[in-house]
């Protein structure tokens, strides 16, 4: 048995108003509110098909729902906080009164993780895991968890930072420095999660050999949440484009659940939630 079968992680995770339980794997369902040029994201046309989107998701079995406002895209445009908060907000507001749902919001933004708490959010996702100027005091303020994700650099320039002397070894310094960082802040070890940052400032044979270590993250004693779906990973080892890359993303997700991750970040949650059913009833035949 080796070490990290030792090291456990909490179950059940406070998020504001509810507690999603994690002594089994759960799906994260991403929900795309990223407007057209016609759209900005709080109008009717954005609010209720974010709400279509959500309830299909929710329905398939999602037991969080993943809301970004700012694209992570290498050449996306720059996203102002007030922009930011027009496309979040309220499709934030909409979800929490309507579903019976954790929203995890996707930002980095301290404006929009307040807000957002206050209108229903249960999670803070975000990929600069707290390093904004005022996140880290916001993020502590809401109360809510925290997902810290490993990246270099910024999404603009993240490809320029993939040299690694020792991959494994530098993506656990960080988790370890930004959730002892969260810890000092006054944020509750058990309201933190973390993420190796599949995609963030790694190669392919970096995200590959990542992702094949992965289970050694556990061993910093944090649920891990893995999000692989339709990523160019994938891509790059089928030479498919991001339309055709369920399989792959199905392969990877039942050996990130092999691998003891406890949230799933996903594009297709029917498919997913699945995977995790069939696997849990493996798991627990005795
Ligand atoms: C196709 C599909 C091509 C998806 C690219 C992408 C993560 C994340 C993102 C992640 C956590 C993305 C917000 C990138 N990835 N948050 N966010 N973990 N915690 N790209 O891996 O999905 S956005």
């Amino acid at each position: 048995m080796s070490l990290s079968h030792t090291i456990t992680s909490p179950t059940r995770l406070s998020c504001g108003s509810r507690v999603l339980d994690l002594s089994s794997p759960q799906v994260m369902g991403i929900l795309n509110v990223t407007p057209d040029s016609f759209s900005d994201g709080g109008n009717y046309t954005s609010v209720s098909a974010a709400l279509i989107h959500a309830e299909q998701m929710i329905k398939a079995g999602a037991t969080l729902i993943d809301i970004g406002g700012e694209s992570t895209r290498p050449n996306a445009a720059v996203v102002s906080v007030q922009e930011e908060l027009d496309r979040v907000a309220p499709v934030v507001e909409a979800i929490a009164k309507r579903f019976d749902i954790i929203i995890s919001v996707d930002t980095s933004t301290p404006e929009v993780m307040l807000e957002t708490a206050q209108l229903g959010a249960g999670l803070i996702n975000d990929v600069r895991s707290l390093q904004r100027k005022g996140a880290l005091t916001a993020a502590k303020n809401t109360g809510l968890p925290v997902c810290l994700m490993h990246m270099r650099g910024e999404p603009r320039t993240m490809q320029q930072y993939t040299h690694y002397d020792d991959l494994l070894t530098e993506v656990k310094n960080f988790l370890t420095e930004r959730s002892n960082i969260c810890q000092q802040a006054g944020i509750n070890k058990e309201l933190i999660l973390i993420d190796p940052g599949f995609g963030f400032a790694k190669n392919l044979h970096q995200n590959l050999l990542l992702f094949r270590y992965m289970d050694e993250l556990l061993s910093l004693g944090y649920p891990l949440l893995v999000g692989v779906s339709r990523k160019s990973m994938i891509g790059g080892i089928l030479n498919k484009d991001v339309a055709d890359r369920l399989y792959g993303s199905l392969a990877l997700a039942a050996l990130a659940l092999t691998k003891g991750a406890s949230i799933l970040r996903v594009h297709d949650v029917a498919a997913t939630v699945d995977i995790v059913k069939m696997i849990k009833a493996i798991e627990s035949a005795e």
